[in-house]
């Protein structure tokens, strides 16, 4: 009782102090979410998800305390590639619906105010899109839509022998032959996946045509996927073999100098940052509309995405995606590993600029299963109190598991599968029984469920949305950021605020440290710390005060502390008492 309502007047405090959002720049201190549309409802019953459904469970989002959400492809595709094959980008994949159902999702949110952004699938579109046929053709609007390669001499006539040696992500040449153009294409990823030429301007216009029509209808931004495979070498040159001696199959066998990171790449994002710029002052649109960067590159090239190193009013991508808790955060970091994790980030980000914390995506194994499913709490608690912007992927706010039963054609598809909204048949996802939704609902769901976990008194759940709540204040907003490691298995850091708001966000890896003196931390010249919120399995409750230089925290604990003196604490431990009389006798 006591907990719940210091919750409750902290709740209050909170919501007092929101409302000063800094409109246009809302994206720095943005809650994200990553709907996997597939596995979020089905409401036709045929295992999929769609868009109504996301009508439906819209309401989730609000409660669970997310501003934004980026939706994984739901454009029309013939699905070689789970939606990142797109074969046309002006027509919504039918098994999600109609265009009419995406501005109703658009009105919806709205409404709850959260923000829609799309992932945006740039590199290539599917073999089955117009723009392809026509180019196979040779129709003359079309020719240089991809990337053609008459391939090199056969002395002995016949078909040419191919291009060059790159290989495709997936394996193989990364060319195929077309009898009616008597030429090779590029496909960095599947045959099926034909590469964009960016260096043709008809497709340049193209998709900038692509990203308006969305922002007219409402969208708020972009998630550009693979961003750094967007421009090959123009001279089309064989790229090295880290191997001279073996045959070349994968594509690890190669160095990607010629395919990868290159120059033009970056310049494209800046070019596509004016030119979505420069329509926010043409149409007088008062938020920024927001581009997020997806590149699995060195932390010096990621960094040049956010803008020109040698001229930093040359923007880039508002957020590129920080990986770094992924790569940092496992099953046996250390505090050093943890910390090595976020300075990595922050240290190289130029001024500036904003961090976003990422610690897991659709192409990632759960945070519960690659990490250990206590530990979910502290992922949580880092992502959602680091400075700068949180994403989180779908399922991760009740701690969804990956599924092993998952049959194995995608291993990615494991961390895939519906989610798990209540302890009914088909887990509330579907009308079906759990094992006949096109990926298998993992069979825990009967207790790692959201309807349970918002009954439980604590859960996963409810913890989740304290952090979000918290992520309202200005001390996580805009407070300061001091990090320290107490010992190899506890960290802690502050985020405070003008000295008027702070908290101490503390976190316990492992280990058998006791008794940790916390005075080396700043609390405004308070000794005392009481918890704001902790993870479920913590031997906290929410109101407890204990002292500065005498903390004891539990295995795989995590909590958030304020800062209180003696006689305030004293004083709000009487307020408390009445608070909580008169609630009971007048509820
Ligand atoms: C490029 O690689 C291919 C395949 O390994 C090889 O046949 C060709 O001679 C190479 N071209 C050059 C210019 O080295
Ligand atoms: C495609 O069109 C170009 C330009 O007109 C022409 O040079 C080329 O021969 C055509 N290719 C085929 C296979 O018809
Ligand atoms: C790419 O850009 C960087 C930074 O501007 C520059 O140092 C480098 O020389 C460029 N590389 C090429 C191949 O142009
Ligand atoms: C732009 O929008 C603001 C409000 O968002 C409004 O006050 C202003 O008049 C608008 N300017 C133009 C040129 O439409
Ligand atoms: C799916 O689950 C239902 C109900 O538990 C069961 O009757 C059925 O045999 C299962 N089907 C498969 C394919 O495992
Ligand atoms: C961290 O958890 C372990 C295991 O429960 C415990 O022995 C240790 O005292 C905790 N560390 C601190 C600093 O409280
Ligand atoms: C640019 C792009 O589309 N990136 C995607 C490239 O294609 C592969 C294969 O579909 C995807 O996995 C990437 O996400």
């Amino acid at each position: 009782m006591k907990s719940k309502i210091t919750f409750l007047l902290f709740v209050i405090f909170i919501i007092a102090i929101h409302g000063q959002d800094d409109e246009k720049e809302w994206w720095r201190t943005a809650t994200f979410y990553q709907i996997y549309p597939r596995s979020f409802m089905d409401t036709t019953g045929n295992g999929i998800g769609d868009l109504k459904g996301m009508i439906q469970r819209l309401d989730h989002l609000k409660d669970a305390g997310f501003d934004t959400f980026w939706l994984s492809p739901i454009f029309k595709s013939p699905q070689k590639d789970t939606g990142y094959d797109v074969s046309d980008y002006y027509t919504i994949e039918p098994d999600y619906g109609t265009m009419d159902d995406f501005k109703a999702l658009i009105a919806k949110a709205k409404s709850l105010g959260i923000r829609v952004m799309l992932d945006f699938i740039p590199n290539h579109t599917s073999d089955e899109h117009e723009w392809f046929i026509k180019s196979c053709a040779n129709e003359s609007e079309f020719r240089d839509y991809y990337v053609w390669h008459d391939g090199q001499p056969n002395p002995e006539g016949g078909r040419p022998f191919l291009p060059n040696n790159w290989i495709s992500v997936f394996g193989g040449p990364a060319w195929t032959w077309v009898e009616s153009r008597q030429q090779y294409y590029l496909h960095q990823f599947l045959p099926g996946q034909p590469d964009l030429n960016y260096r043709s301007d008809n497709v340049v216009k193209a998709m900038s045509d692509m990203l308006i029509y969305y922002i007219d209808m409402g969208v708020a931004g972009f998630r550009l996927d693979a961003i750094n495979h967007l421009f090959e070498d123009a001279l089309f040159r064989n790229e090295t073999q880290w191997n001279p001696e073996e045959e070349i199959e994968n594509y690890d066998d190669l160095n990607h100098e010629h395919t990868k990171d290159l120059n033009e790449t970056f310049l494209f994002v800046y070019s596509w940052r004016k030119m979505i710029d420069d329509y926010i002052v043409q149409k007088n649109i008062s938020s920024d509309i927001l581009v997020m960067t997806e590149a699995y590159a060195s932390t010096s090239d990621t960094m040049r995405y956010y803008h020109d190193p040698t001229n930093p009013n040359v923007r880039g991508a508002h957020m590129p995606f920080n990986f770094q808790l992924i790569f940092n955060f496992q099953a046996n970091a250390k505090s050093e590993d943890i910390q090595r994790g976020i300075f990595e980030w922050l240290n190289n980000m130029p001024e500036g600029e904003t961090a976003n914390w990422v610690a897991g995506s659709h192409d990632h194994s759960r945070v519960a299963s690659r990490i250990m499913p206590e530990k979910i709490h502290m992922v949580n608690t880092v992502v959602l109190t680091l400075p700068g912007s949180s994403i989180t992927y779908m399922g991760e706010e009740i701690g969804m598991h990956d599924n092993k039963d998952v049959p194995n054609w995608d291993n990615r598809n494991k961390n895939r599968t519906p989610m798990q909204w209540n302890g009914g048949v088909g887990a509330g996802f579907t009308t079906r029984n759990a094992n006949e939704t096109w990926l298998p609902i993992h069979p825990n769901y009967l207790t790692v469920n959201l309807q349970a976990e918002t009954e439980r008194p604590r859960s996963t759940y409810k913890y989740f949305q304290s952090l979000t709540a918290l992520r309202k204040t200005n001390a996580l907003r805009k407070g300061d950021f001091d990090f320290k490691i107490i010992n190899e298995d506890v960290f802690g850091y502050t985020r405070n605020y003008n000295k008027e708001e702070g908290y101490l966000i503390l976190i316990n890896l492992s280990g058998s440290s006791h008794h940790l003196d916390l005075k080396a931390f700043d609390t405004f010249g308070k000794n005392k710390l009481r918890v704001v919120t902790a993870a479920p399995n913590s031997r906290f409750d929410v109101g407890d005060i204990v002292e500065k230089e005498h903390v004891t925290v539990g295995l795989y604990d995590a909590v958030v502390f304020d800062y209180v003196s003696s006689a305030s604490s004293v004083v709000l431990s009487i307020a408390l008492f009445f608070t909580t009389i008169f609630v009971y006798l007048f509820n």
